[in-house]
């Protein structure tokens, strides 16, 4: 059945559907080996993707509110909830098992519209999870993982260990504020292998095709622990989620939407604004 899904996920990637406006809003980069895409036009959560986190205020849907391409895409719809400052938030996501043999080096790609404001609070966006060394499979919480978010209004990216608790985790803090009421294209790659190198790569993020920097970097745990951070190697990610997750509370109702998703080995990259792309 995975495998359906996902055949179904690529071929309707690499052929356009007919009801498509003409023009340079398709998604990029699906049609490549091994690449799993979603632009979301069924209307509807795509196939083989299951409902995961649900706290607090809001909603999690695919509607026509607001598209990057075609006509839909995923909206996390007037979250809110909790305390800035304190933890716990409001948390709309959904999950997709990979299919079999995935390998340990994942690139991604997704287009996000943020409005009406800025969280100060950690937004995560996207992560996708890996079995710990010698083992091949297991349950979401057993499985390390690389996390794309938001935090203090700029971009974030994270590994983890397994959550709960989730921490020690290397966090890596750009300068760079998220886009706010406009479509950003977001990559990243998950370098679970890293060569020969001892331990998994850190986490790399591109913002419309410019690598960010991370200027603040650091080790974070609650309590603070002694225990020492080692980002463990990965054999095969297995799980992606998606959606947002705020970490603490939202107090202003804030709108997410996702598009034009994607995952695969290599990279997927974007495509050029619209503006620059028409003839
Ligand atoms: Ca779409």
């Amino acid at each position: 059945m995975l495998r359906a899904w996902m055949l179904a996920a690529m071929a309707s990637c690499a052929h356009a559907p007919p009801e498509r406006p003409p023009g340079p809003v398709s998604a990029t980069g699906c049609a490549a080996p091994g690449t799993l895409c979603w632009d979301f036009e069924e209307g509807r959560i795509p196939d083989g993707w299951t409902p995961y986190r649900d706290e607090f205020h809001g909603e999690l849907r695919v509607d026509d509110s607001r598209a990057r391409s075609g006509r839909y895409a995923l909206h996390a719809r007037h979250l809110s909830g909790g305390t800035e400052g304190n933890q716990g938030g409001p948390k709309k996501t959904i999950r997709f098992d990979l299919p079999e043999g995935f390998g340990p080096v994942l690139w991604g790609r997704v287009y996000v519209y943020t409005s009406p404001a800025r969280p100060m609070s950690h937004a995560g966006l996207f992560n996708a999870r890996y079995p710990r060394p010698g083992l091949t499979g297991g349950p979401v919480e057993t499985l390390d993982w690389y996390e794309v978010a938001t935090y203090r209004q700029r971009y974030m990216a994270i590994w983890h260990p397994p959550e709960p608790p989730g921490f020690p985790e290397w966090v890596q803090l750009s300068d760079t504020p998220l886009v706010l009421d406009a479509w950003a294209c977001l990559e990243w790659l998950f370098d679970g292998a890293n060569g020969t190198q001892p331990e998994a790569a850190q986490p790399r993020v591109w913002l419309d095709g410019a690598e960010l920097s991370w200027p603040e970097t650091f080790v974070f745990a609650d309590p603070p622990t002694a225990q020492p951070l080692v980002r463990e190697k990965a054999s095969n990610f297995t799980l992606l989620e998606a959606g947002v997750f705020l970490y603490q509370g939202l107090s202003v109702p804030t709108d997410w939407w996702l598009d034009d998703l994607a995952v695969g080995p290599r990279r997927i990259g974007c495509e050029p604004p619209p503006e620059q792309a028409r003839p």
